[in-house]
């Protein structure tokens, strides 16, 4: 049995603050938050939803550092268009706020400090990474470095982005500071950890035991983290960003990035609602559920959870924590480091008027069970062949024609055919379907069942062809306006979580408000439109039980499925495009840029795997140097071996005798480029038979590490058999 609660908690991760958001962001946390939230409120439901920018963390100061600012000028730029970003997607929170506000600093320190009074924390002393110019300690990734395992310049102390290794500081080889260029010295230094081992058995009662409902991959991670035995986790840094460590002799010591961003969930709620923030985070009565990507579940189901476990005074914990997987593009893992992303500000400001689609599509491709993909092909292909082909062109039909026999009113509904009846019935059964699927965070099921609410819709329109029995039977045409005017209504309120943008224009078309208010911002009075009688749960700006005038016909999530949501004689309005058609040209922009990332980044890689050089081998002897028998040689004829794309057969003059040669080197020249090229090659190779062609002796390439291949001649003609030593 479900437990059930007055309201619920809803808080997204909270973005780093060092660039702008994409759109596997979005995939992963907070379209899927939107959605939820959204649902929650039509059902008369009272939500807080809360998110805000982390605004601390080694990489905001590195990218202060590359950009010759400072730390807060960096949140600052990126604050702004994070939050712009979510504004335009219609992620509704009731406050986006920020770590650096002085709330969370009080909020984060007040919190360290009532665990380090009690003595929560182990206090340690281990030997970090300094740098004896610039006079810091140093994080692993202020150290820089050769890569041992490819020879990679630039490789961080924690990891080497070319080759993913995962390193510690002392494999590099030649470590240096990032700072100074110095050379990192070991320092003593004291730090506060969190002995995450002390709530092992609670977070397995709690978790293991009380949640075997949550989604696998999080329930998984978790038992896996379990199982591997907790370890003390570190609470503070040795950094000049952040919240500092509220003691003394603590200074340069900031709370660790993990340890204050959770707690901006609490501060961003004290910050909206100063008076009643306890109501929402310290009573049993409210559900906590925390939106995530899969790589923040330790911090959100192990790390915060003890945290408040430690502080005590009644906070509650995450009822559930529905992570999703990762997005990809075209294939590709999307990547900030290297710009293979679909930027949101740039997607707002390129594809206006897109924003549910985006929205439609990323649910539609939505991470949740597995990894996934996103593609502007698909992009454009949902757009026209589901929003415009299908929901569109329903709603388009029934208002145009109702605008066109019955004045824009509708018409009275009347006898029902069972084409009429069989229609109607299916639309409860997908809202019962929509609801479970909503109720546990099953974004995409969901998804498929708003839209097929508007497959029946079309095709019931299409098969009884009201424009045709206009002409003969009117009072046909209206029943049959009016079934499909009922379930246009039933899109407007299905669709209002997934694609709110459009669902307003639909409310538009068919004169309808909802209950919920437009824009779902907390605190502003929502002039909603008069309902018939009696109260309901006007959500957000009133509560459920006030009395509220209001005018016009509303919509409720309870009128979903009911056949006559739109009374006859209600005046509807014009009929509006609810999605337009895209085409293949800002797709292909779209791809072309991606195309000139790509390209880009395969001639830096390029470059780069140039440079490195595959380490020298063990020594040999003259001796062994002398049974190798290399002669200069002339290309005579060149050709492609049949069925595969790597190998020439050569005939070549070798000054003793003429020979055939297959070498794998067609991926790098035409046959008709090596006819009359010198060439060395290895004569006394012992013969070996290679796609069923004797090859006798062995070209002398020269191979970057890229794969690039150039052969290996003379730099002026000599004669063929000259030894080569
Ligand atoms: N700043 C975002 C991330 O890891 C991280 C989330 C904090 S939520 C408290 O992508
Ligand atoms: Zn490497």
């Amino acid at each position: 049995m479900e437990k059930s609660f007055k309201r619920t908690l809803v808080t997204c991760a909270l973005p780093y603050a060092n660039g702008p958001v994409h759109i596997g962001h979005l995939a992963g946390v907070y379209v899927p938050a939107d959605i939820y939230v959204r649902y929650l409120r039509m059902r008369g439901q009272d939500v807080l939803f809360i998110c805000g920018s982390d605004e601390h963390g080694v990489p905001i100061t590195i990218k202060a550092r590359q950009n010759g600012c400072t730390p807060q000028d960096i949140v600052d730029r990126y604050h702004k268009v994070i939050k712009d970003s979510f504004n335009g997607l219609g992620i509704n929170f009731d406050i986006y706020s920020r770590t650096s506000s002085a709330v969370h600093h009080e909020g984060a320190a007040e919190f360290f400090r009532k665990l380090y009074d009690e003595g929560k924390f182990i206090t340690r002393e281990t030997e970090q990474y300094y740098d004896p110019e610039a006079k810091q300690f140093l994080a692993d990734r202020y150290i820089v470095g050769t890569c041992p395992k490819c020879g990679a310049e630039g490789a961080y102390g924690d990891q080497c982005e070319k080759c993913g290794s995962t390193l510690s500081p002392e494999e590099l080889i030649n470590p240096r500071s990032k700072l100074s260029g110095a050379a990192p010295v070991k320092k003593a230094t004291t730090h506060w950890y969190l002995p995450l081992q002390d709530y092992e058995q609670w977070l397995s009662e709690w978790i293991l035991e009380g949640h075997k409902e949550w989604r696998t991959n999080v329930y998984g991670q978790v038992k896996s983290w379990i199982d591997g035995g907790l370890q003390p986790r570190a609470v503070s840094r040795d950094l000049d960003w952040g919240v500092p460590v509220p003691i003394e002799g603590a200074e340069g010591k900031v709370l660790y990035v993990w340890f204050d961003a959770p707690i901006g969930y609490i501060s961003n709620t004290r910050e909206l609602l100063p008076q009643s923030w306890e109501k929402w985070w310290k009573s049993q009565d409210t559900k906590l559920v925390h939106f995530i990507g899969k790589d923040n579940i330790v911090f959100h189901c192990i790390v915060f959870p003890s945290m408040l476990k430690a502080y005590g005074d009644g906070y509650i914990l995450p009822e559930n924590v529905p992570a999703n997987e990762f997005l990809n593009l075209e294939g590709d893992k999307l990547s900030t480091s290297r710009n293979w992303a679909v930027w949101v500000h740039e997607f707002l400001q390129q594809m206006p008027g897109c924003e549910d689609v985006m929205r439609y599509v990323l649910t539609a491709n939505a991470p949740e069970t597995k990894d996934n993909d996103f593609s502007w092909k698909d992009f454009q292909m949902r757009n026209n062949s589901e929003l415009v082909a299908v929901f569109g062109n329903f709603v388009n039909r029934a208002v145009v024609l109702t605008g066109k026999y019955f004045g824009g009113k509708v018409p009275a509904c009347g006898p029902l055919t069972d084409v009429d009846s069989a229609a109607l019935a299916e639309i409860p059964a997908l809202r019962a379907s929509m609801e479970d699927n909503l109720d546990h965070y099953k974004f995409r099921e969901a998804l498929k069942d708003a839209m097929n609410i508007a497959r029946v819709g079309n095709k019931y329109i299409s098969d009884t062809e009201p424009w045709k029995v206009a002409k003969t039977d009117m009072e046909r045409a209206a029943t049959i306006l009016n079934i499909s005017l009922q379930i246009c209504a039933d899109l407007a309120i299905a669709f209002e979580p997934f694609t709110p943008f459009a669902a307003q224009r639909l409310r538009q078309m068919l004169n309808v408000g909802i209950i919920a208010g437009e824009d779902h911002r907390r605190g502003e009075q929502q002039t909603v439109n008069t309902y018939p009688e009696g109260e309901y749960a006007a959500l957000h700006t009133v509560h459920s039980g006030d009395k509220v005038a209001v005018e016009g016909l509303c919509l409720r999530w309870d009128d979903l499925g009911r056949s006559d949501i739109l009374p006859a004689g209600h005046a509807i309005g014009e009929a509006a495009l609810l999605f337009a058609k895209i085409e293949d040209e800002p797709i292909n922009a779209q791809l072309a840029r991606l195309d000139a990332i790509r390209s880009q980044r395969e001639a830096e890689e390029a470059a780069a795997a140039a440079k490195t050089v595959t380490p020298q081998k063990e020594e040999c002897t003259f001796e062994d140097f002398g049974k190798m028998d290399i002669r200069t040689a002339t290309v005579l004829e060149a050709e492609r071996v049949p069925k595969t794309d790597k190998l020439l057969k050569l005939t070549i003059d070798t000054g003793i005798d003429r020979r055939v040669i297959v070498s794998g080197i067609a991926e790098h020249y035409k046959p008709e480029e090596m006819v009359g090229r010198q060439i060395c090659i290895l004569a006394n190779l012992k013969p070996r038979v290679i796609r069923g062609i004797e090859s006798h002796g062995m070209i002398l390439m020269a191979k970057q590490n890229d794969g690039t291949m150039r052969v290996v001649s003379p730099e002026k003609t000599v004669s063929n058999g000259a030894e080569v030593g």
